[in-house]
């Protein structure tokens, strides 16, 4: 690895100078096994010449995360957008459902699929996640459920939102796409609600390249979800009205195997890589790293700062150009807000000033890289590069506001 250090403002890559890095930086967990293991399991998908429909590695990835997690059923699809999807026609949800709005798109995105209007919910701005309190004080007549999302892998309230949800005969379901390997009161994420979907996206922590699925102890749920899932002529263990195609296949089971044997490895590798930029970060004025309960499980994906501009001297939006420079590609998730997105924003104007701490987090939070291919050298690298750049703020903001020579690609 090539590094530069950085030793006055020119010398930064936003203001014509060297990158620090010689390639880029990326958010994503991209965790890749071994080739030969790849190779292995791929081979026997050749020899049997059985591509998808629900075949062996499938069923056997279903049966290993049903343990993994302590779930009677999972039920996997092609990707976590679509597990999303088939949970809500599965749970037979009709009108609204409440959602928060800090969260990424495919959340809300996906109950517009299954012809569900989203009812825009406040986050709680310590937990970034809804509350009993926020959800009610969003509730109008026509919601039909809850979806909750464990946002970073930290789970939502589940006592309160349960007690909510039975009060109003509401149904309870949660995007769970973070928070594989994280628990909440020593119980694994996967058994909390009517359903809980997960992503096994090429970035998560848990992958089958795309990939999701979707958890219950409900067996008429998972039938349902079984059979809305295919179209094939096998999987009808139910009367669905619509179905769709979101099987996984055999080679993304393949990857997803493995990724799960993997998987307390890349935790522990992230649990130490998080406590570095920690340690690094949390004397840096204005930065406050988002924390985890260690006395839980967690997977430690997701390294999200806060970035408080008065503090810093820089605002969250400076950090990312200038880190950018560097060729680290560090990610201004969830920006904006979902009701601040198309087609919410025109089709439910309302929520446009409501969400308040949802607008405030979307302004302020960064996530910096962490994953495969991040090493200690790299966190130390990105950190003293943050750290640069807040003890030169002053001299670093009007080059930014006057604008300035971009940086080398
Ligand atoms: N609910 C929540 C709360 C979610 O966060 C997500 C997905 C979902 C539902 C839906 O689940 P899926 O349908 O995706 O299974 C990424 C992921 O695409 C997405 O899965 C994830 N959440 C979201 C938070 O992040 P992007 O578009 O912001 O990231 P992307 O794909 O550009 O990748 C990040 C970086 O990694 C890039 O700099 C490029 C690099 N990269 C990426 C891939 C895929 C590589 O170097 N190699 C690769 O193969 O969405």
């Amino acid at each position: 690895m090539t590094t530069r250090a950085k030793r006055r403002i020119d010398d930064l890559g936003r203001f014509g100078g060297d990158p620090f890095f010689d390639s880029p930086r990326h958010v994503g967990q991209l965790n890749f096994p071994e080739w030969d293991r790849f190779r292995a399991g791929m081979q026997g998908i050749f020899d049997r010449r059985f591509f998808t429909n629900h075949g062996p590695k499938v069923r056997e990835l279903e049966e290993r995360l049903a343990d993994h997690l302590g779930v009677r059923h999972v039920v996997c699809m092609t990707n976590g957008t679509l597990a999303l999807t088939v949970a809500a026609r599965a749970l037979e949800l009709t009108g609204s459902v409440a959602v928060p709005a800090f969260t990424f798109i495919a959340s809300v995105q996906a109950l517009s699929w299954a012809g569900l209007d989203p009812v825009f919910c406040d986050v709680d701005p310590v937990t970034h996640n809804i509350s009993a309190r926020t959800v009610r004080e969003a509730l109008t007549g026509d919601v039909s459920a809850i979806l909750g999302v464990h946002l970073w892998g930290r789970p939502c309230p589940v006592d309160e939102l349960s007690a909510l949800a039975s009060e109003r005969g509401m149904k309870l379901f949660f995007d769970a796409a973070h928070a594989v390997g994280c628990s909440l009161g020593g119980r694994m994420v996967g058994g909390f609600g009517d359903v809980e979907v997960f992503s096994m996206h090429a970035t998560k922590v848990l992958n089958s390249a795309e990939g999701g699925f979707a958890t219950t102890d409900d067996d008429g749920l998972a039938d349902a979800m079984r059979t809305i899932r295919s179209f094939h002529r096998d999987e009808k263990f139910t009367e669905v009205p619509l179905r769709i195609n979101a099987k996984m296949s055999e080679a993304q089971a393949v990857m997803g195997l493995l990724s799960l044997e993997d998987l307390p490895r890349n935790c522990r590798r992230n649990a130490e890589l998080h406590a570095l930029y920690r340690e690094r970060l949390c004397c840096l004025p204005g930065f406050d790293v988002v924390a985890f309960d260690e006395r839980e499980a967690n997977n430690h994906q997701y390294l999200i700062v806060d970035v408080d501009a008065d503090g810093a001297g820089l605002s969250r939006n400076d950090i990312v150009l200038l880190l950018e420079g560097e060729r680290v590609l560090a990610r201004r998730y969830f920006t904006p807000g979902a009701h601040r997105c198309p087609p919410y924003r025109d089709d439910f104007p309302q929520y446009l000033d409501a969400l308040p701490v949802t607008d405030r987090l979307s302004e302020r939070l960064l996530q910096l890289p962490l994953g495969e291919g991040i090493t200690v050298a790299d966190v130390e690298g990105i950190c003293a590069l943050i750290r640069f750049f807040v003890e030169n703020a002053a001299a670093i903001r009007p080059r930014l506001e006057g604008g300035h020579r971009g940086a080398k690609a």
